[in-house]
C-alpha cells in the first residue's frame, strides 16, 4: 500500500515535472493531450500547477495556440479553454467571471447541442472550418486541455552606465540580471538597448546575448550604440529579455548622454588621442617654466657677484692716487691694480 502510494506520488511529480510551458507575452501556456479530463478536472489540473483554463481573447492568442495543436491530429481532438454558459444559457464567461467578447467560434457554433453544451473547447480537426476555433461541448466529456499562467517579465533595477562618448557613438555597461536584486523571473538570455530622441520616441539601438558578458553570476555587458548625431542629447534604457515569445521585460530606470559637437574635430582624433596631446601641452609648458627658472637664477647670480667685486677689483673712477683726501673702503686684495697699491703704501706713510 505504502510502497504504492510513493510510485502514485513519483508518477505525479514526473508529470508535473515534465510540463512544457509556452510563452507568449505576460503569460505561459501548457497544452495537454494526454490527461483526458472532464472540465471541472481539467480547470482543477490547471490550479495545482497555479494556472487556470486558458483565456483567449486576441487572434494573437488565438493563432499561438492553434501551432501547438497543428496539424491537425487524425482524429478530431478539443483542448478545455476556460469559457463556459453554466450561468445564463448562451451567456459566455470567462472562468474570472468576466464576457467573453472576442469571438473564436467555429462557423456553426455556440450550437449548445441537445441543450447540454455549456463549456467550450479549442479544434484540432482535418476540417478548416473547425480547426483552431471553438466549440461548446458537454462539460462531462474527457477532453485535452489547455492551461495558462501569468507571468512576471524580468526587470532590471539599475540603469546602464556611461563608459565612453564621441561624435557618432555611446558606449554604455550594466550588470546582468539578478534574482532579487532585480525584478520578474528569469532566466535571462538576452538585453535590447533603446535610445530615445528629445522627441520622445523609443528606437532599438541593437541586442546582446548574455553569454556575450564577462564575468559568471552577475555578468558586465557592454554595448556600443552606433550611427548618432553629433551634438545630440540622448536617453539610453536597456530591458531584459526571457527565452520564448513575448520574452522582453519593461524598459529599465535610463541614463542621458550628450554626444560630442562637432564630428569633424573630434572624429578622427579620438578621445584618447586627445588626452595624449592634453598631456603633452603639458608636459612642454612645465619644461618651459623649468628652464624660464634656471635662466633667471643665473642672471641673479651674475649681477650679485657685479655688485661685490669692483672696490676689490680696481680703483673707484676718477681716483687720483696723489689725493690724499680719498678713501678705499674695506680690505684689499689679491688683484688690486697698481694705483690702489700705491694708494695703500702712501696711506700708511
Ligand atoms: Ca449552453
Ligand atoms: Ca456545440
Amino acid at each position: 500500500m505504502f510502497v504504492g502510494i510513493v510510485i502514485l506520488v513519483l508518477n505525479v511529480l514526473r508529470s508535473v515535472s515534465a510540463d512544457t510551458w509556452h510563452r507568449l507575452d505576460d503569460a505561459l501556456y501548457l497544452v495537454d493531450n494526454t490527461s483526458r479530463l472532464n472540465y471541472d478536472e481539467a480547470h482543477a489540473y490547471c490550479l495545482t500547477r497555479g494556472a487556470n483554463l486558458t483565456r483567449i481573447d486576441s487572434d494573437k492568442i488565438q493563432s499561438f495556440l492553434t501551432t501547438f495543436i497543428s496539424p491537425p491530429l487524425t482524429t478530431e481532438r478539443c483542448f478545455w479553454i476556460g469559457c463556459h454558459d453554466r450561468e445564463v444559457e448562451g451567456q459566455f464567461k470567462w472562468l474570472d467571471g468576466t464576457q467573453v467578447r472576442y469571438d473564436g467560434w467555429a462557423s456553426d457554433q455556440p450550437d449548445d447541442g441537445r441543450g447540454i453544451q455549456d463549456c467550450a473547447c479549442l479544434w484540432s480537426s482535418q476540417d478548416p472550418n473547425r480547426h483552431g476555433r471553438w466549440d461548446d461541448n458537454t462539460c462531462g466529456a474527457r477532453l485535452d486541455l489547455i492551461c495558462q499562467k501569468g507571468v512576471s517579465l524580468p526587470g532590471l533595477t539599475s540603469g546602464p552606465s556611461v563608459e565612453d562618448i564621441s561624435s557618432t557613438f555611446v558606449t554604455v555597461s550594466w550588470s546582468s540580471w539578478i534574482p532579487c536584486l532585480d525584478t520578474g523571473e528569469g532566466p535571462v538570455i538576452s538585453y535590447l538597448v533603446y535610445l530615445q530622441t528629445m522627441d520622445g520616441e523609443w528606437v532599438e539601438g541593437g541586442g546582446i546575448d548574455l553569454d556575450m558578458g564577462e564575468g559568471d553570476l552577475q555578468r558586465r555587458m557592454e554595448f556600443v550604440l552606433t550611427g548618432l548625431e553629433p551634438g545630440t542629447e540622448y536617453n539610453i534604457s536597456v530591458s531584459a529579455v526571457r527565452e520564448g515569445v513575448g520574452g522582453e521585460g519593461p524598459k529599465g530606470p535610463l541614463v542621458s548622454v550628450m554626444t560630442i559637437e562637432s564630428g569633424r574635430r573630434f572624429g578622427a582624433f579620438g578621445k584618447g588621442n586627445l588626452l595624449w596631446f592634453l598631456f603633452g601641452v603639458s608636459l612642454a609648458g612645465n619644461i618651459l617654466l623649468v628652464v624660464v627658472i634656471m635662466i633667471t637664477c643665473r642672471r641673479q647670480g651674475k649681477q650679485q657677484k657685479k655688485k661685490t667685486l669692483p672696490n676689490l677689483t680696481r680703483a673707484p673712477s676718477g681716483y687720483d692716487p696723489k689725493d690724499h683726501q680719498y678713501e678705499v673702503p674695506g680690505p684689499l686684495e689679491t688683484g688690486m691694480t697698481t694705483s690702489m697699491k700705491v694708494f695703500r703704501e702712501q696711506k700708511a706713510a
